[in-house]
């Protein structure tokens, strides 16, 4: 038996032991969908921007149309994929977990919705979702759909509100997480017996507080990814090393 084959086959059965099970996954989750990862995501147009500027407020501030831009072609391009292998095998894992009454929570850092698409159920978007949009000064929830061709031309749109710019529903740095779903998070990290981690570099916070934290309070931690991360060395207990859309797979369809 190879390293790799006796490594997948002990976190197969700290999967099957676990009655908890949480998966905390980042951008390399759906690279195999081909959508770059964040710190990827500045090709071609954008590769003279740094995605640090065009993600925050005063990005937004400063260049509305550049950032407004920026999401629409992320979005067009989200919207041409399919999910892969990997989160297909996440939501066959929710499912299997559903039917033993296990507990399963799965967190994504994506705003892509793949985990969706794919038929994960139940999903705690730490940074929101690019399909949804709200207004920059009081977050009104806003439709597209429902503003008139003229306004919907606009780049940005304004609120029909409020009149204060539509931003897409995500969160940028500087901005707080949605609450209710990241207190949950925290909580599936604090309660559960094995923690996944699948293509995430782990630096952004609070989301790469959240292996730690399960590792702390007792949990078994299984890193998935091509490359080791900030994660890797003092937060994880096995590293399975590569692509998420071939390991998940063989992790879970057995
Ligand atoms: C594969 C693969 C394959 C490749 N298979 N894997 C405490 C300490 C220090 C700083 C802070 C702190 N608390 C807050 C901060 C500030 C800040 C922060 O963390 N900064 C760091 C950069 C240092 N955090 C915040 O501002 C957060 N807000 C907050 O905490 O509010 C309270 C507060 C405010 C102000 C001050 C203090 C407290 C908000 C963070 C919001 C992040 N938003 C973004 C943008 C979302 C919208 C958009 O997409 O445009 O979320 S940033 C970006 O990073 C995006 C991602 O979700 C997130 C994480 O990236 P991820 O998923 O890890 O992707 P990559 O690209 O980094 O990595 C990909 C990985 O995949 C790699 O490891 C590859 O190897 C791997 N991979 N192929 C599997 N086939």
């Amino acid at each position: 038996m190879t390293k790799t084959q006796a490594e997948l086959e002990i976190a197969q059965q700290k999967l099957k032991a676990a009655k908890r099970i949480a998966v905390l996954t980042g951008a390399g989750i759906s690279k195999e969908s081909g959508i770059p990862t964040f710190r990827d995501a500045q090709t071609g147009l954008w590769a003279n921007y740094k995605a640090e500027d065009l993600a925050t407020r005063e990005g937004f501030l400063a260049n509305p149309q550049n950032v407004w831009d920026w999401y629409d072609f992320r979005r067009n391009r989200v919207w041409d994929t399919e999910p892969n292998a990997g989160h297909l095998a996440l939501a066959t894992l929710e499912q299997a977990c559903a039917a033993q009454r296990k507990h399963f929570t799965l967190i994504t850092q994506n705003i892509d919705n793949l985990h969706k698409r794919a038929g994960s159920v139940t999903v705690l978007e730490l940074h929101g979702n690019i399909f949804r949009y709200k207004c920059l000064d009081k977050n009104h929830p806003v439709s597209l759909d429902l503003l008139s061709d003229q306004a919907r031309e606009e780049r940005p749109p304004s609120c029909p509100l409020c009149n204060s710019m539509v931003r897409p529903d995500v969160v940028w740095f500087g901005e707080m997480l949605p609450e209710f779903t990241l207190q949950s998070a925290f909580e599936a990290a604090q309660n559960c017996d094995v923690m996944l981690v699948v293509g995430t570099s782990g630096v952004v916070q609070p989301a790469a507080s959240l292996p730690g934290m399960a590792k702390r309070n007792g949990a078994f931690v299984i890193e998935v990814n091509p490359e080791p991360t900030e994660l890797t060395m003092f937060a994880v207990d096995l590293y399975l090393q590569g692509p998420s859309g071939m390991i998940l797979p063989a992790l879970i369809d057995s």
